[in-house]
């Protein structure tokens, strides 16, 4: 599909799939700086600043939920963030200048890795316009099994829904029963390792336990317009310019009269899987 038809693909249903978008080679080159990442693991009893651990990770059989901002550690991360089978398709969303915003890389390890709960990344990331995207990258051959993400095509059109439980704040998961959600036309993100998919900050997704011998791992990449401003997060001016993909550096701010609720209170701090933890319900199960 050329780079119009994805466009047109992803502002109807909020997102859309590039099948093999990496080179075998990129791919391989990926897989071996993750693995190198990752391998510091074994050494921890507990998460550092770069590593979230599984609940039940021992030295012995190390489990690593989550790389944190791999862009910081490793510059190939930076350097994927405007790869050509990517970021012309993002700047064709965001606008020409961009910014990345944040990466991480969600690891799932064979039987293990913990669901994701159906969310709207907006919930987490409001901004001053909803220039917003994000590129995830398949580290690993990517099925149904061994936990894809999941979305609902058109729920980019809103409504955001509620991310917040009544007594404990934000907990940054849709009750998709209570909130009466039909979740049927829900799509699977599938494809061999190397492929890619861009959402909507507003496109419901989530993603099950890996109930598979293998593990998934993907590579998050958050892009921003460069005048859209984060809401919920403090700015270091200079670590927010050396995020700039492309374009000027700017302190000019649009603002767009978009739908916006702070994740705030928010009991657990701003990662997904310990906001997640405190819902009192569950869609996906943990993995058997
Ligand atoms: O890892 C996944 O399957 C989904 C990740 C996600 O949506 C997130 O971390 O916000």
């Amino acid at each position: 599909m050329n780079i119009e038809a994805l466009h047109r693909q992803y502002l109807d249903t909020g997102c859309v799939l590039i099948p093999g978008a990496l080179s075998a080679d990129e791919v391989a080159t990926l897989q071996a700086a993750t693995d190198r990442i990752a391998a510091e693991a074994a050494g921890l009893d507990e998460d550092n600043q770069v590593l979230d651990l599984e609940e039940g990770h021992t030295r012995q059989a190390p489990l690593v939920q989550r790389i944190k901002k791999p862009h910081r550690v490793d510059r190939l991360y930076f350097e994927l963030a405007l790869h050509p089978a990517i970021f012309p398709l993002v700047q064709r969303i965001c606008g020409p200048n961009v910014r990345l915003n944040h990466s991480k890389i969600n690891m799932k390890a064979a039987r293990a890795g913990t669901p994701l709960e159906w969310h709207q990344d907006w919930a987490f990331a409001p901004h001053t316009n909803m220039s917003t995207c994000v590129a995830s990258v398949m580290i690993d051959d990517v099925s149904a099994d061994n936990g894809a993400m999941q979305v609902l095509p058109g729920s980019h059109r809103g409504p955001l829904h509620d991310h917040h439980d009544p007594q404990l704040g934000f907990v940054g998961a849709v009750d998709v029963v209570a909130q009466g959600i039909d979740l049927s036309t829900a799509q699977s993100l599938e494809g061999p390792a190397g492929s890619v998919t861009l959402h909507h900050p507003m496109t419901l997704h989530g993603s099950s336990a890996n109930r598979s011998g293998r593990q998934r791992r993907i590579l998050f990449l958050e892009y921003a317009a460069s005048d859209a401003f984060p809401l919920f997060y403090p700015v270091d001016w200079a670590e927010y310019e050396s995020r700039l993909l492309s374009g000027p550096s700017t302190s000019a701010v649009r603002v767009e009269p978009n739908v916006i609720k702070l994740p705030f209170p928010s009991p657990a701090g701003s990662s997904i899987y310990k906001a997640q933890a405190k819902a009192r319900t569950r869609f996906f199960d943990e993995a058997a």
